[in-house]
């Protein structure tokens, strides 16, 4: 494509926050002395994926700096935006080029979505049963106002009218094919697809989004032009737009059909096969805390109890429930999006396809596990424990527990659970020395990393 280029190698990367987790699968590791005896290791990934701490999902909006990334190659570089243009063919009567200032002149609509990776709080999933892939801890996901035109108005100009499940020369389907060379695809781009009565569904939200918080997409999120299917794993919202296809089946390419599939427990990677299944699409009910760790350790008295509830196809979140006491017994936390305006999820206002976000002062007068559980519209509940959500590849399935100390849910959607050690400091000395690899910006979660490593031994 005239003006969007792929690099091959990660010479050019963009720069990113330092505070970010990279997480690593093949590890890479830059070692730095600090000071003379002490050696600070770096988990270097190439591609990038990282995530920031989980506090920084405390805000309604979350922050493009600290919005995880999950790339597949190294990032495409825009040579000319002025040569830059999107190629709409396939099973299309009339195909087209369309540049980004005649995207940019269509109606412009802003969304707010949550856009979360399938592999959210694998790490934890991993913990029950290992699971193939990256891992990552309850931030691979995050809340933006996404700024582009709607897909569904773009088919309208190469003849493909709303609302409809096939085009007229037989299209089922459109394939968002980008630019980035990709292992998995042998060097070619990443690509995804979406059912095309979605696409064409101006209430499915679908974006060809140029913006991002109100600023232009930066390099890491897509630039200049991505898909954003709200509701729907990550994984389908195509970053750095090259061509759509309108396609009579599903997408052929390796993170559909290889990749991105939950299979029930039965299947393991002797028997696996991918082709028994469709590509995973709306993400499961989910919540986690994030003003604590999983395993932390605070003064008896009052805790706050926060974080993040979300769910798929845009059913939005009816209530999340708290519990300190092991799962005994379970009260109603606040949940609100912008502002403090308590959130009803049949409310005009909402934002269907954001999060909400939970708050909730608790009393902890001992060791406990506080547990946060998230229940949607449609009354599905995330499930208590991994087990019954396991699966091959982690995707979206956790409990809402975080089993640590204070509660989280992931995305593997399991409870949200965190354990709180009320009482006396553990006394722990220079965490940051003594734990000073894991992007410590923020030294409470080192600090707790250190709790849960002690207590946990002695506890369970
Ligand atoms: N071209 C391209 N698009 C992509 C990917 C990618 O590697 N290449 N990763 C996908 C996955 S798995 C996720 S979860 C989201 C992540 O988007 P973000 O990096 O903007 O948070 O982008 C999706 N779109
Ligand atoms: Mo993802």
């Amino acid at each position: 494509m005239p003006g969007l280029t792929a690099p091959s190698d990660y010479s050019n990367e963009p720069p990113r926050h330092p505070s970010l987790t990279i997480n690593s699968k093949c590890n890479v590791t830059v070692k730095k002395i600090l000071i003379p005896v002490i050696s600070y290791t770096r988990p270097f990934k190439e591609p990038f994926n990282a995530e920031p701490h989980r506090s920084a999902l405390l805000s309604y909006i979350t922050p493009i700096n600290f919005f995880y990334k999950r790339n597949h190659g190294p990032i495409p570089i825009v040579d000319d935006i002025k040569r830059y243009c999107l190629s709409i063919g396939g099973l299309v009567k009339n195909p087209l080029e369309i540049s980004m200032s005649d995207i940019r002149k269509l109606p412009k609509y802003n969304v707010v979505a949550t856009l979360q990776c399938a592999g959210n709080r694998r790490t934890e999933m991993s913990k029950t049963r290992t699971v193939k892939g990256i891992g990552w801890d309850v931030a691979a996901i995050g809340n933006a106002i996404w700024g582009g035109a709607k897909l569904a108005d773009v088919l309208e100009l190469v003849g493909i009218s709303k609302n409809t499940p096939s085009s007229p020369l037989g299209g089922k389907h459109i394939e968002f094919i980008s630019v980035d060379k990709c292992k998995e695809e042998n060097g070619g781009p990443y690509k995804a697809s979406i059912p095309l009565r979605q696409a064409t569904n101006p209430e499915a939200d679908v974006l060809l989004a140029y913006e991002m918080n109100g600023e232009t997409l930066n390099r890491d999120h897509g630039y200049p032009l991505r898909v954003i299917v709200p509701g729907v794993i990550g994984a389908h919202s195509v970053k750095w737009l090259d061509k759509i296809n309108i396609i009579e089946e599903e997408c052929q390419g390796f993170f559909m059909q290889k990749d991105y599939k939950m299979f029930p427990p039965s299947v393991n990677w002797d028997n696996i096969n991918w082709f028994t299944r469709k590509a995973q699409m709306d993400f499961p009910v989910q919540s986690a805390i994030c003003s604590l760790e999983d395993v932390d350790v605070v003064k008896p008295g009052k805790v706050t109890v926060a974080g993040y509830a979300v769910t798929g196809g845009g059913r939005g979140i009816e209530r999340v429930d708290i519990s300190v006491d092991w799962g005994k017994t379970w009260f109603e936390a606040q949940s609100y999006q912008r502002g403090n305006i308590p959130h009803q999820s049949d409310d005009l206002n909402t934002d269907k396809w954001a999060w909400v976000l939970f708050k909730a002062v608790v009393d902890v007068p001992e060791n406990t596990v506080i547990i946060a559980k998230a229940v949607d519209t449609a009354s599905n509940v995330q499930p208590e424990n991994v087990e019954v959500v396991w699966n091959l590849r982690v995707h979206l399935k956790l409990n809402a527990k975080n089993n640590l100390q204070v509660l989280g849910s992931f995305m593997a959607a399991v409870f949200a659970v965190g354990i709180v050690f009320a009482g006396k400091q553990l006394g722990l000395q220079s965490p940051m020395l003594r734990f000073p690899g894991k992007n410590c910006s923020l030294p409470r979660a080192c600090l707790s990393e250190m709790a849960s490593n002690r207590i946990i031994r002695r506890v369970f």
